[in-house]
């Protein structure tokens, strides 16, 4: 068996990290975990910015080349509104779809208070005015995308909600964005394995002609903290609750002094990716300790090679 091909997959930018606190235009602790989408032939990164407080807020970065020449926001995008009760401690990790049949981005983020973590949806056509469609399920939940698509009319979720204590990725159905239901585990964690504590969804699940091509975080605890590396997965593009593949090996791993060292070492964390239809390059923007924004490119043939023959 040939092991750990799936490590030279993605090859981090020599720029890295692209985005760090010190390019912020105001001031935060760490800026990471950011949502990406190729909006007005710009790439436009969604980013998670913790301020000093420890409250998470999400502000747009965009760039022309998707590497260098970030623009950032002044201000926060998209902010907790004092008056939401689940926004009280911040809104984190945002996932961004372009839902075709509406003409919107929808983005799915973590809302989290008191109450716990759960999901939110918000609608967008130019990231600057936002529609709050509020929570869609209750918490614990986090790891949450729609897909582009719907399926027999019905909308997908994958999401990744604690039961028991179990730290599972599921997936459930709409027909409207408001409820749902169907729900079903999609991807669990593998005991033994280095996603045996907990896995969750990392970016938006990417459409391809071999199925929909997911890549996903999986934890294992050890005596110095939580590992976080990634692995990938291909569900049937008709019916995405059957996993057609799910790879052994992790396809990234922390390694980089930035991603071993912030306030969260040992994190490389995927909320988002580009895939540039004419050059084949799928670009994973990921959080790299809880601290910055890096970036990592692969060819996106060679990602569904290495995934069809797991
Ligand atoms: C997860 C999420 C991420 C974070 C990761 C590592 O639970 O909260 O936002 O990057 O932990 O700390």
């Amino acid at each position: 068996m040939m092991l750990n091909r799936g490590a030279s997959l993605f090859r981090r930018y020599e720029g890295n990290p692209i985005l760090t606190p010190r390019n912020w235009p105001y001031p935060a602790n760490s800026v990471f975990n950011p949502g990406a989408a190729q909006v007005d032939g710009e790439a436009l990164l969604l980013v998670r910015v913790e301020d000093m407080r420890g409250f998470s807020h999400l502000t747009v970065a965009r760039s022309w080349d998707g590497r260098t020449n970030w623009v950032v926001d002044p201000e926060p995008t998209l902010e907790p509104e004092p008056n939401i009760r689940e926004e009280q401690w911040g809104l984190e990790d945002p996932r961004i779809v372009f839902l075709e049949d509406e003409g919107k981005y929808a983005v799915t983020y973590v809302s989290f208070s008191q109450g716990g973590p759960l999901i939110s949806l918000a609608l967008t056509e130019d990231f600057r005015r936002f529609e709050r469609r509020g929570p869609l399920l209750p918490p614990e939940d986090k790891d949450a995308s729609l897909f582009p698509k719907r399926f027999g009319g019905r909308f997908a979720l994958i999401h990744r909600p604690i039961i028991r204590g179990e730290a599972h990725i599921w997936i459930s159905f709409s027909p409207d964005l408001k409820y749902w239901g169907e729900h079903r585990v999609l991807l669990p964690v593998r005991a033994g394995w280095w996603d045996c504590h907990k896995v969750g969804l990392g970016p938006q699940p990417m459409e391809t002609s071999e199925g929909w091509l997911v890549i996903y975080h999986g934890v294992r605890r050890t005596a110095s903290g939580n590992l976080y590396r990634l692995g990938l997965a291909l569900l049937d593009l008709e019916d995405p609750c059957k996993v057609i593949r799910r790879s052994q090996e992790w396809v990234f791993s922390p390694k980089e002094a930035y991603e071993l060292i912030g306030d969260v070492p040992g994190v490389v964390f995927s909320c988002g990716t580009i895939v540039d239809e004419e050059t084949n390059e799928l670009r994973m923007y990921y959080g790299a300790a809880d601290t910055s924004v890096a970036l990592a490119v692969a060819d996106m043939d060679e990602v569904i090679d290495y995934i069809t023959h797991c």
